[in-house]
C-alpha cells in the first residue's frame, strides 16, 4: 500500500496476475490444468457420449462457482469502497482523549471506507433516493476501529429493538417484493405515519440529501453518541461529522430518476473515475463534544440518535482530514467481505448509553456470524494491521495457526496476558448505574418534532420545493389512502405549510389548523448551501461537449485547455463516436477530433455542464431532436451552459424563457444567466475564452 505509507494485511494476499512468478493456469490444489474448456467425455472419435463426473478439473470449477455467492447485506447490500488515510492536524484532541488515531499528528493511519445505498439489493441503481452508509475501518496500531456511520446525522428509531420493523417496512413489501431501491410505498409510509420518530430522518431522506450528486460531495456522521476518555479519568460525550472538501451537492430528481436507468452505477464509477485521475476524496474530520457534566443541560436527550447537536449549541471542532487514495483491487474480497462493527473502538474511544448504539453494538458482530461466519476478522480486509493474540481458536474457516500448547488465560508460561488498562489495555470507563429493570424510554426521548421543523425552516426554499415534491413523489406511490391520511398529519406537527402542500398534491384531506405552531428557529449547517467551496471548483466535474462537423476548432481547443487546466472532465459528444471535423477542414486528411461517445450514448443527466462551440455544426445540431431534448434537459436541470457565436441563437431558440438573457452576436463580455454562459463573438479571442468559469453547485 505504497500510498498510506502504513502496510496492509492485502500486500500478503495479493495475486497479480501480470507479475506472477508463473503464469499458468492450475486447480485449486495448485495442479497445473491442460484443458479449461472440455469436460472430460466418453468418445470414439466422432461420436461424442455423455460427461463423466470423475472429471475432478471440471467438477471444482463448477462447484466452486455454485457457491460463489454468500448472502448480501441485511441493509446496506449495495456498495463501493475504497482505500485511504486518516492524519489529525495536531494535538488539540488531546484534552478529550488518549486515542493515538486523535491525537498523534505524526500517524498517517490507513482507512477503508465503504459507501452504500440501504434499501435496495447488491444490483440496485446508485442514484435512488436513499440514505448514504459511510463506513470507515481505521487500521489503527491500537487495533481496528470501525465508525460506522450515514451521510444523514440521525435515525429512523431511537431503539434497537425497532430496527427489524422499520427494515421490514422499507424494504421491498413481503408480498410481491415490491419496490426495489425506493422507500415510496405503503409499508414504508405506514410505518414512519406511526413512529413519528422518525419524522426528523425522513425529512433529511426527502430532503436533496436523499440524492447525492456523488459519494465524494456528502457529508459523513457517526449519528450515535460515543464517547472520548483522558488517562486522567475524564469522560466526554462526542459525536463524528466528515465534511467533503468539494461541497456537498445533490442531484435533481429529475437526473436521479433518469440516470438510475441511464448509469446504474453512477456513483461507484465516480468515485473510482476521481481516484484514478488523481483527484482524490478529502473530507474534514470534525467533532462535537460535550463535558459528562452537561449531559442533562439540552431540551433533547443528547443520547437520542433521531436528535442532532445543532451546531449553535456545540460547535464543530475540525481535527483532522481523510483522503482516499486507491481502488480495491477486486471487488467482492474487499468491498464484499470487509464487516463493520460499531463495537469495534480502540482505548480512548468508548460508547455511551445511547440505546441504538447499544443494539448495534450486538447487532453487528452477529450479522457478520451469517454472512462470513466466526473468523470474519481474519479475511484480509478485516485484518488489523496491529499483532492479533489472544485464545480465540478454532471455527469455520480459521486462517490463523497459533503454534504451541496453550489457548486458555491464565496458563502456567504467562501466554498472552490481559494487559492491563495502564499499559495500553483497553478501558471501559467505571460509570456508575442504578436502577430499575424496565422497557422505558427516557423523558426526552418522547419530543419528535423540534428538529424536523428546525429542519425544514433551514432549508433554503428551493430546497424546501424539492422536499415538498420530494414527499409527494413518494406518498403518490402509496395507493392506501389511510397511509397518506396519516402522514399528512404527521407534517401538520412539523409546518402548516407542508403540511397543506403534500396534502394537497397527494389528494388528502387538507389540514385546516397547523398541529402545533412553528417556533421559527433555523440552523445554518442544515442547509447544503452551508457547505459551497470558498473557491468554486470543477475539479472531477463532467462537462459534454456538442459538436458536429463544422465546428470552430480554435476556439473549441482554448475552452477545452481552460477546462483540462481546471481539472475538469471532458466528454466531446457528436453525432456518432470517432472523427469529427472541425470548419474548414479537409475530410480526407483526418484532422478531426474524436467524439468519446454519439448523442444516443451519454445524455445530459450525465453531465455537471455542457459547452457548445460556435461554428456552422450549429445547423447541423439544431436539426437533430435529441441535442435540442439535450440542451433544454440540461438547462432544465439548471446545469452550467456554455455557447458561443452560432451557438448562442440555437441556445435561444430553443430555451426561449422570460427572464433568460442571452448575449448579443457582436459582444465581447462573458455573461451569465440562469447558469447560461455566452460569449457573443463569432471570432471568438482565446483571452476571452480564458475566462469562463462552469461553476459547480448551480442547481
Ligand atoms: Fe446499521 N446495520 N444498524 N446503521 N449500518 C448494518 O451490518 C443495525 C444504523 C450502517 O458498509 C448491518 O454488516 C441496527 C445506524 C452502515 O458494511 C446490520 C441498527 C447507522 C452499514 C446493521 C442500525 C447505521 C450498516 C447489515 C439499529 C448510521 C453498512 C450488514 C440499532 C450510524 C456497513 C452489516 C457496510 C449495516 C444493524 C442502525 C449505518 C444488520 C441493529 C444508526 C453504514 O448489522
Amino acid at each position: 500500500m505504497a500510498s498510506t505509507g502504513a502496510p496492509t494485511p492485502l500486500q500478503t494476499t495479493l495475486i497479480d496476475p501480470t507479475h506472477a512468478s508463473a503464469n499458468y493456469l492450475t486447480s485449486d490444489q495448485g495442479v497445473k490444468v491442460s484443458d479449461t474448456d472440455n469436460w472430460l467425455k466418453l468418445s470414439d472419435g466422432t461420436q461424442v457420449g455423455p460427461l463423466i463426473l470423475e472429471d475432478q478439473v471440471a467438477r471444482e470449477k463448477v462447484m466452486h462457482f455454485d457457491h460463489e455467492r454468500i448472502p448480501e447485506r441485511v441493509v446496506h447490500a449495495r456498495g463501493t469502497g475504497a482505500y485511504g488515510y486518516f492524519k489529525v492536524h495536531d494535538h488539540r484532541a488531546s484534552k478529550y482523549t488518549y486515542a493515538p488515531v486523535l491525537t498523534d499528528p505524526s500517524r498517517k493511519t490507513p482507512v477503508f471506507v465503504r459507501f452504500s445505498t440501504v434499501q435496495g439489493s447488491r444490483g440496485s441503481a446508485d442514484t435512488v433516493r436513499d440514505v448514504r452508509g459511510f463506513a470507515t475501518k481505521f487500521y489503527t496500531q491500537e487495533g481496528n476501529w470501525d465508525l460506522v456511520g450515514n451521510d444523514i446525522p440521525v435515525f429512523f428509531i431511537q431503539e434497537s429493538i425497532k430496527f427489524p420493523d422499520f427494515v421490514h417496512a422499507v424494504k421491498p413489501e413481503p408480498h410481491n417484493e415490491v419496490p426495489q431501491g425506493q422507500s415510496a410505498h405503503n409499508n414504508f409510509w405506514d410505518f414512519v405515519g406511526l413512529q413519528p420518530e422518525s419524522a426528523h430522518m425522513v425529512m433529511w431522506v426527502m430532503s436533496d440529501r436523499g440524492i447525492p450528486r456523488s459519494f465524494r460531495m456528502m457529508q459523513g456522521f457517526g449519528v450515535n453518541t460515543y464517547t472520548l476518555h483522558t488517562l486522567s479519568g475524564e469522560q466526554f460525550f462526542v459525536k463524528f461529522h466528515w465534511i467533503p472538501e468539494l461541497g456537498v451537492y445533490s442531484l435533481f430528481w429529475d437526473e436521479a430518476l433518469k440516470i438510475s436507468g441511464q448509469d446504474p452505477d453512477f456513483h461507484r464509477k465516480d468515485l473510482y473515475e476521481a481516484i484514478e485521475n488523481g483527484a482524490l476524496p478529502k473530507w474534514k474530520f470534525c467533532i462535537q463534544v460535550i463535558p459528562a457534566s452537561k449531559e442533562h443541560d439540552f431540551d433533547f436527550d443528547i443520547l437520542d440518535a433521531t436528535k442532532i447537536w445543532p451546531e449553535e449549541l456545540v460547535p464543530l471542532e475540525e481535527i483532522g482530514e481523510m483522503v482516499l487514495d486507491r481502488k480495491p483491487e477486486e471487488f467482492f474480497p474487499e468491498v464484499e467481505q470487509v464487516a463493520f462493527c460499531t463495537a469495534n473502538v480502540i482505548p480512548g474511544i468508548g460508547f455511551s448509553d445511547d440505546p441504538l448504539l447499544q443494539g448495534r453494538n450486538f447487532s453487528y458482530f452477529d450479522t457478520q456470524l451469517s454472512r462470513l461466519g466466526v473468523n470474519w476478522q481474519e479475511l484480509p480486509v478485516n485484518r488489523p494491521v496491529c499483532p492479533v493474540l489472544n485464545h480465540q481458536r478454532d471455527g469455520q474457516m480459521r486462517h490463523r495457526i497459533t503454534s504451541g500448547t496453550i489457548n486458555y488465560w491464565p496458563n502456567r508460561k504467562e501466554i498472552f496476558p490481559p494487559v492491563p488498562p495502564k499499559g495500553g489495555g483497553y478501558f471501559s470507563y467505571p460509570a456508575k448505574v442504578e436502577g430499575t429493570k424496565q422497557r422505558i424510554r427516557g423523558g426526552k426521548f418522547q419530543e419528535h418534532y423540534n428538529q424536523p421543523q428546525l429542519f425544514y425552516n433551514s432549508l433554503a426554499p428551493f430546497e424546501k420545493k424539492h422536499l415538498v415534491d420530494a414527499i409527494s413523489f413518494e406518498l403518490d406511490h402509496c395507493d392506501d389512502p389511510v397511509v397518506y391520511q396519516t402522514y399528512t398529519k404527521v407534517l401538520k406537527y412539523i409546518d402548516f405549510e407542508l403540511a397543506k402542500k403534500v396534502a394537497a398534491n397527494v389528494g388528502s384531506t387538507i389540514p385546516d389548523k397547523p398541529g402545533r405552531e412553528n417556533l421559527g428557529k433555523t440552523s445554518k449547517p442544515l442547509s447544503q448551501l452551508y457547505y459551497e467551496p470558498k473557491e468554486p471548483t470543477v475539479v472531477e466535474r463532467r462537462v459534454a461537449v456538442l459538436v458536429a462537423d463544422g465546428f470552430n476548432l480554435e476556439e473549441f481547443k482554448a475552452v477545452h485547455n481552460a477546462l483540462s487546466s481546471a481539472k475538469a472532465k471532458i466528454f466531446i459528444i457528436g453525432p456518432h463516436r470517432g472523427e469529427v471535423y472541425p470548419s474548414g477542414v479537409d475530410y480526407t486528411d483526418g484532422k478531426g477530433i474524436r467524439a468519446d461517445h454519439h448523442f444516443e450514448g451519454q445524455r445530459s443527466t450525465l453531465f455537471d455542464a455542457v459547452y457548445i462551440p460556435s461554428g456552422y455544426h450549429v445547423a447541423e445540431l439544431a436539426k437533430n431532436g435529441r441535442v435540442v431534448q439535450y440542451v433544454r434537459e440540461a438547462f432544465g436541470h439548471c446545469k452550467a451552459i456554455g455557447a458561443v457565436g452560432h451557438a448562442i441563437a440555437f441556445l435561444r431558440d430553443i430555451v426561449d424563457l422570460p427572464g433568460v438573457e442571452f448575449q448579443h452576436e457582436d459582444s465581447k463580455e462573458v455573461k451569465t444567466s440562469y447558469g447560461v454562459v455566452t460569449i457573443g463573438k463569432y471570432e471568438v479571442e482565446t483571452t476571452a475564452i480564458d475566462t469562463l468559469q462552469i461553476k459547480p453547485g448551480s442547481k
